[in-house]
């Protein structure tokens, strides 16, 4: 982006899965940077990461280290947000948080740019990018809605590794090498590093992502179902999420089955109403099987959708394919858009 003003960018977690990408994404969009501090735990601090082909050394995230910093990408987990995402405001600085400690909180704005831009100016500080699964969904649903109105929401989720940290994409790893040396498996991670139980995801399927709550549902699939509601502005909408964690590496792919307000609309007109979409690009030919897969969304900042039909029993139901680059448009690419916005609007 062509900006003559530059601004003092800091990446909380640059070491991460998300940060590494947050990197790229500044990188590849020429976001006007005047100066670059990476922040980590005490762990990484004094290793060295490359920016732009200048290496950049690696600084311990502290409350002083948001001093004369403009905008903060945080992604280093909601505990880290929490304790110094407030530090950083306190600083001056606009905190963009990729976790959910403030997701949900009535004075943070929870923005994708393609369906709600207009509520990063109301921020206070704090401007919260949605779980990934919720952003790529969203995306897909709001050109729809817009024209169609929205009752339900019904998805199913297909989700890479990559969304559960580095580490995680290392088990995929070692755990496949292993099956097919017909080794045992040691799973250590996933579903997740805090639970008490461990399965392998290689050549498996785990029906649990994040913790489970007292209602049955996981916390992944109350981030869907919350997250849906409060970017639309709906909190009528009828919303339901069964999140699910499969062996590749990038991009979550979703099943989508909406019901519009409309009656007797035509699958041709939903498709028209994707094409035409910010962000959205259409892959959908049965007759040349074209449609979007994670490898084919892999390192595109794009929403993908394919495989629209009609439902065969109710007039206003419809059935989606949705994928997208989770570390990408679901956190990366999301959280710098945001901050384009910011900057293109004078929003700081
Ligand atoms: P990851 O690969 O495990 O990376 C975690 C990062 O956090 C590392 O860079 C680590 O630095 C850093 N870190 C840990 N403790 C820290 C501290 N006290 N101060 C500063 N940095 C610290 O995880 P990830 O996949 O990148 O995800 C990170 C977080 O981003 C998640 O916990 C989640 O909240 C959020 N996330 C959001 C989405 C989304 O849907 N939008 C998707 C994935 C993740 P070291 O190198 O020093 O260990
Ligand atoms: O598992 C995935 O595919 C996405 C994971 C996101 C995630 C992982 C750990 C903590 C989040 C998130 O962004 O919702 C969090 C969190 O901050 O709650």
């Amino acid at each position: 982006m062509s900006q003559s003003r530059t601004f003092h960018v800091a990446v909380v977690g640059a070491t991460g899965a998300v940060g590494q990408k947050m990197l790229e994404t500044l990188e590849d969009r020429d976001f006007p940077i005047g100066q670059l501090s990476l922040l980590s735990s005490s762990r990484s601090a004094g290793k060295k990461m490359t920016f732009k082909g200048e290496e950049i050394t690696l600084q311990e995230a502290k409350p002083e280290s948001f001093e004369n910093v403009d905008i903060a990408l945080f992604s280093a987990g909601g505990s880290v947000s929490k304790k110094l995402a407030p530090e950083a405001v306190k600083r001056g600085a606009l905190v963009i948080d990729n976790t959910s400690a403030y997701r949900m909180a009535e004075d943070v704005p929870l923005v994708v740019p393609e369906v709600n831009e207009a509520d990063i100016e109301k921020h206070k500080g704090i401007i919260a990018n949605p779980n990934c699964s919720t952003i790529q969904m969203v995306a897909a649903l709001e050109p729809i809605r817009k024209t169609l109105g929205m009752e339900r929401v019904i998805v199913s989720t297909y989700q890479a590794v990559s969304g559960a940290g580095n580490e995680a994409a290392e088990e995929l790893r070692e755990q496949s090498q292993a099956f097919l040396n017909g080794e045992d498996l040691e799973a250590n991670i996933l579903p997740v590093g805090g639970d008490k139980r461990h399965f392998p995801i290689a050549f498996n399927a785990l029906p649990q992502i994040d913790m489970f709550q007292d209602n049955g549902y996981t916390f992944e699939e109350m981030k869907m179902i919350n997250e849906t509601k409060k970017i639309m502005h709906m909190p009528e909408l009828s919303v339901a999420a069964t999140c699910v964690r499969l062996p590749f590496f990038t991009s979550h792919a979703e099943s989508v089955y909406i019901e519009v307000e409309k009656a007797g609309v035509s699958v041709e007109e939903v498709k028209q109403l994707l094409a035409d979409a910010p962000g959205i690009v259409l892959e959908d030919d049965p007759s040349t099987q074209t449609y979007p897969t994670p490898l084919s969304a892999a390192e595109k900042r794009d929403v993908f959708v394919g495989r629209i039909r009609k439902d065969l029993d109710n007039d206003k139901g419809f059935h989606l394919w949705v994928v997208s680059d989770n570390l990408l448009k679901g956190a990366a690419w999301n959280s710098v858009q945001i901050a384009e916005r910011v900057v293109a609007n004078d929003w700081l």
